[in-house]
């Protein structure tokens, strides 16, 4: 398109999911017209899906807030933001007469997708001192964070497939096809699967549905959910008893591998098969195959975590990686090196530990720094000391998100005081008193510091602002910053500039501390407009690639990565063991014992009668959780929201295509048209999350048209996985009937 003096083309990363894809936009005055892939992006090479072609839609959005709310006499209306600030602290302070504990945080899932939820949220979370902090992690992936945890002494080292290079993928429990990947960032993953069996290769697929992502691949086994703990025990049996562990060079950083042998003697394949429902020969031959290949990974992702045994099934996935020698080399699962990370010097290290405090009401223990939001309401509704009685909630949803949704609605509206960091006015963030609307994604510069740590490719991309700063638009670093300050007891008006300064600071003074400079030196190096931007180039220049300050003048840093606006290719993942290892031996502790003491309720499960229905969900390409049925082009189309189940069991309860279908579980009831399919496995039925917009005091116009069911009616807050406290969404069991 020829650029006229009023259109112009910027390049950015994708923001909305893990993908990380460079998009190009087209601007035409001061807006965004159109988005696509970015066809020179080092890693995304032009992928873009349905959800990045609709950004401008997103941007646009008429129902997106640009003005603070404020509750005055139970109705909300727009205010500037140092009277809303104001109403922050005089709110804040008054739960606060209650103790620091009462003042709770929610933290949903675009923050780990956002620079300021990156680098601000911490410094607030620490200004608050609270122990009341709750996010989206766990109803997602907090079992993988305890297993790295005890295995690697680092809860944040996830080792990711290494997709490009690998001989045999199993996948558990992930549907790439419609989430885009997730604790693995590849743009186009299912592009670099097709690509793995066009080299040869083969890649597997369990879950409880035939998904596109089955449907795509070499095998599908369909598994009866909650039971991939079973499966892989099964797998790590058939490797000892068939003599088929193979260590190779990890042996030398290996500890505990008898007492997982011991450990696995309960679950023969045989044993566990008719619970699985995966046959016992098949079992063994997957054991064989993973030795086979030349090399393999096995990959486990939500399906995998938010069920019973999510932490137990997490550390399997990593031990049958350790056993058959893939873990640490190229074509196996590899920690990936991002740009704004450092190398250690290997050694022993701290290890890792949970329940360094506990929740109030249920005792449930604190993992890193946070506790359940399973617990959450029961912090709310239950009177005490400690009890919760003002809620701050930044870029989350957890109305709809979280188990037992509806009690959690009722909690939020008997708090005395609640604040939403949030653009749309939703079903949570309709109880807030106050609402302060980040800018639009185009307004604000953009780095992953999540996901570039769990990327296929160590890469590095930076996006400065597309479009201007609204004027009377607050970045959503100074909001967190404005936050911060009130919370550490400096009032609604003190200067967030101080706070930026005070941040860059300490970046400097580690860096100071290892390149022997002083930090004035250091400070009159770094570059950048914003807050953020000096605080990137800082954690830049002192990272694994960085030009340490004009040291290494060929290293990284924010001018070099805005000089590259289609990112920077750092090459292909590179084996990290022993240094990345934090644990208290120095090496992966395979057998931990927190995990092996969980063992014993796998064997009561194992012999389990089997439940009746069993509810799962399902992700679809055209949505992200609860946050995008607004946008018109991501819900056009069929109804989504239906119950699917099998044909046989529809038949068998009398229900048709479109009929409607009452589901109850413990906690509530919904009422649902059903979508027989064969795709689903019999005994399982599947409803989406995310849905349910029919409620009142939204503004969300095009949701509100298309509303749903909220599936988290029926999820059971006392349902958690012990040892991440990560609420059971898969697997939940269900009464169906026809309405
Ligand atoms: N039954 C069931 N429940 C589930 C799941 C499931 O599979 N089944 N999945 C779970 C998973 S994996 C997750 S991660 C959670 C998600 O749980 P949540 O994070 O609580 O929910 P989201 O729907 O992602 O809500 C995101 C919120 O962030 C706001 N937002 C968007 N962009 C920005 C921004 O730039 N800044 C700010 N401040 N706000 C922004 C949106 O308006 C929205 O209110 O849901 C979980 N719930
Ligand atoms: N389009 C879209 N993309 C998204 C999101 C979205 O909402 N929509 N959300 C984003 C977020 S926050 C996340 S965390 C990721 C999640 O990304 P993925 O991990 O790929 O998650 P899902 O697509 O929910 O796929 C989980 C699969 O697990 C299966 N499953 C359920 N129970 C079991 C079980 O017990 N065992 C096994 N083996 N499988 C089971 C389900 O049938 C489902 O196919 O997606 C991200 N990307
Ligand atoms: S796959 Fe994810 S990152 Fe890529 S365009 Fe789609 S939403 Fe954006
Ligand atoms: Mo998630």
């Amino acid at each position: 398109m020829p650029e006229t003096s009023a259109t112009r083309t910027a390049y950015r990363t994708c923001p909305l999911c893990e993908a990380t894809c460079g998009l190009t936009l087209t601007i035409t005055d001061d807006r965004v017209t159109h988005a696509r892939g970015d066809q020179e992006h080092v890693f995304s090479q032009g992928f873009v899906c349905p959800k990045g072609a609709a950004f401008p839609e997103l941007l646009n959005d008429p129902d997106r807030l640009r003005r603070p709310l404020l509750r005055v006499d139970g109705t909300l209306r727009e205010v500037g933001w140092d009277e809303a600030f104001a109403a922050v602290e005089a709110g804040l302070a008054a739960a606060r007469g209650g103790g620091r504990d009462a003042v709770a945080v929610y933290l949903g899932n675009p923050n780990v997708h956002t620079m300021s939820g990156g680098l601000y949220v911490g410094p607030l979370v620490r200004a608050l001192g609270t122990r009341n902090v709750f996010s989206a992690s766990t109803v997602d992936q907090m079992p993988k964070h305890v297993s790295s945890g005890y295995l690697y002494g680092d809860p944040n080292a996830v080792p990711v497939p290494d997709l490009d290079r690998t001989d045999l993928l199993v996948l558990l429990g992930a549907n790439p096809w419609e989430s885009n990947g997730s604790l693995c960032t590849a743009p186009d993953f299912p592009g670099r699967l097709r690509a793995l069996q066009e080299r040869g290769g083969r890649f597997l697929v369990v879950d409880p549905r035939r998904t596109r992502t089955a449907a795509a691949a070499d095998e599908h086994l369909p598994i009866r959910p909650g039971t991939d703990a079973l499966l892989l025990f099964a797998v790590v049996h058939t490797l000892f008893d068939e003599g088929l562990v193979r260590l190779g060079p990890l042996a030398a950083h290996v500890t505990g591998l008898d007492e997982v042998r011991e450990l696995a003697s309960a679950f023969a394949p045989e044993r566990v098969a008719d619970r699985c429902a995966v046959p016992a020969p098949r079992i063994r031959r997957l054991a064989r195959e993973l030795v086979a290949a030349p090399t393999a990974a096995v990959y486990g992702r939500l399906g995998t975590s938010t069920v019973a045994f999510g932490t137990l099934t997490s550390w399997l996935v990593d031990v049958v990686n350790v056993l058959t020698g893939n873990l640490d080399r190229p074509g196996g699962a590899m920690f990936p090196l991002a740009a704004h990370q450092r190398t250690r010097a290997a050694g022993p290290g701290k290890g890792f530990r949970t329940g360094r405090w506990a929740s109030r009401v249920r005792g449930l223990p604190e993992v890193k720094g946070e506790l359940p939001v399973a617990t959450l309401a029961d912090e709310i509704t239950t009177p005490g000391e400690g009890q919760v009685r003002a809620l701050i909630t930044i870029a989350g949803n957890p109305v709809l998100s979280t188990a037992n949704s509806e009690r959690l609605d009722r909690a939020l509206a008997s708090l005395d005081f609640m604040v939403s960091v949030d653009p749309y006015l939703n079903e949570t963030t309709r109880h807030a008193d106050v609402v302060l609307p980040p800018p639009d994604p185009a307004r604000v510069g953009h780095y992953d510091f999540a996901f570039l740590g769990l990327a296929v490719r160590n890469v590095a991309s930076y996006s400065p602002p597309a479009l201007p700063a609204q004027p009377d638009g607050l970045d959503e670093c100074d909001i967190l910053a404005r936050l911060t300050l009130i919370a550490a007891g400096q009032g609604a008006d003190a200067d967030p500039q101080g706070l930026h300064e005070h941040l860059l600071g300490q970046v400097l003074a580690e860096a100071a501390g290892e390149l022997d400079r002083p930090v004035a030196e250091l400070r009159a190096l770094v570059v950048g407009d914003r807050p953020a931007e000096r605080l990137l180039d800082a954690r830049l220049r002192r990272g694994a690639y960085g030009d340490l300050f004009g040291q290494r003048p060929d290293g990284l840093s924010l001018t070099r990565l805005l000089d590259h606006p289609h990112g920077v290719d750092l090459g292909p993942l590179r084996p990290r063991l022993p240094e990345v290892l934090r644990t208290p031996s120095g090496t992966v502790e395979l057998c931990p014992p927190p995990i092996a003491a969980d063992v014993a309720r796998l064997r009561a499960a194992r012999d389990a009668p089997p439940e009746g229905f069993v509810l799962v969900g399902r992700r679809h390409l055209r949505s992200n959780n609860s946050w995008m049925h607004n946008v018109p082009a991501l819900v056009k189309g069929r109804d989504r929201c239906t119950l699917q189940l099998h044909p046989d069991d529809a038949a068998k309860l009398g229900l048709a295509a479109g009929d409607a279908a009452r589901v109850s579980s413990r906690v509530g009831a919904i009422v649902v048209a059903v979508e027989p399919t064969a795709d689903t496995m019999p005994g399982v039925v599947s409803l989406p999350h995310g849905w349910g917009h029919d409620v009142p005091g939204t503004r969300q116009s095009v949701a509100r048209a298309h509303p749903g069911v909220n599936s988290n009616v029926l999820t059971d807050e006392t349902a958690i996985d012990p040892l991440s406290g990560n609420t059971v969404l898969n697997g939940i069991p269900v009464r169906v009937e026809p309405a």
